[in-house]
């Protein structure tokens, strides 16, 4: 596939959490970072993204007693899943792996930092209504395809995945970017939801 100059790279949560010993580890959640290199390398414009809750955050299970991770819980925009405490502000397990490639980063889009709800897109918090700011960012920059890679492909890749299309950008997922955290078959729904939404899933940019 030919990039182009107005293309963008977005990278999402490659963070030490997600990666093999962190507190929500994807399985080969590292395996990621040097496929995302080579890609970065490719593109004009890279933005990044960045799990980032505040301590006792509401999406972290500890935060409601008597339930667990993973369990499903109703907030007041919709079903929240809880997850195990996780890139919280300011430590090791917030930060991006160590050997990714961030220097060519243009914007990091921090997410998930108010206390009560959860972000998992890189455009809308959990309310799909309360904006990060990204989309006003790419249409004043004129920066229009968006190609995807990142953690986890289930979760923060499709619903970014998911607005893009929303928003009316063109987008793709580079699966061999991608590692999912598969809860109850969601890497099978999110493949689904993705396609039916539009969204160009391709293993590899050849
Ligand atoms: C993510 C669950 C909770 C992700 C972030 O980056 O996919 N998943 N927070
Ligand atoms: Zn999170």
């Amino acid at each position: 596939m030919q990039i182009h100059p107005d293309d963008v790279l977005l990278i999402v949560d490659v963070q030490n959490d997600f990666c093999p010993g962190g507190a929500l580890a994807v399985a080969d959640g590292d395996a990621v970072v040097p496929v995302i290199n080579r890609l970065s390398a490719r593109f004009d414009h890279v933005v990044l993204t960045q799990d980032w809750h505040p301590p006792g955050h509401s999406s972290f299970a500890t935060s409601h007693p008597g339930s667990a991770p993973f369990e499903t819980l109703a907030m007041s925009y919709g079903p929240q899943t809880l997850w195990p405490d996780h890139c919280v502000q300011g430590t090791e397990g917030a930060a991006f792996h160590s050997k990714l490639s961030t220097e060519k980063a243009e914007l990091v889009i921090r997410k998930g930092f108010r206390p009560a709800i959860d972000s998992y897109s890189a455009f809308y918090e959990n309310d799909r209504t309360t904006p990060t700011g990204l989309a006003g960012y790419l249409h004043e920059r004129g920066l229009g395809r968006i190609f995807m890679a990142g953690l986890a492909t289930d979760y923060c890749v499709h619903y970014s995945a998911l607005d893009a299309r929303r928003l009316g950008f063109e987008t793709v997922v580079v699966e061999s970017g991608c590692r999912a955290i598969d809860l109850a078959g969601s890497l099978a729904a999110a493949r689904e939801g993705m396609a039916a939404a539009g969204v160009q899933v391709v293993n590899d940019l050849d």
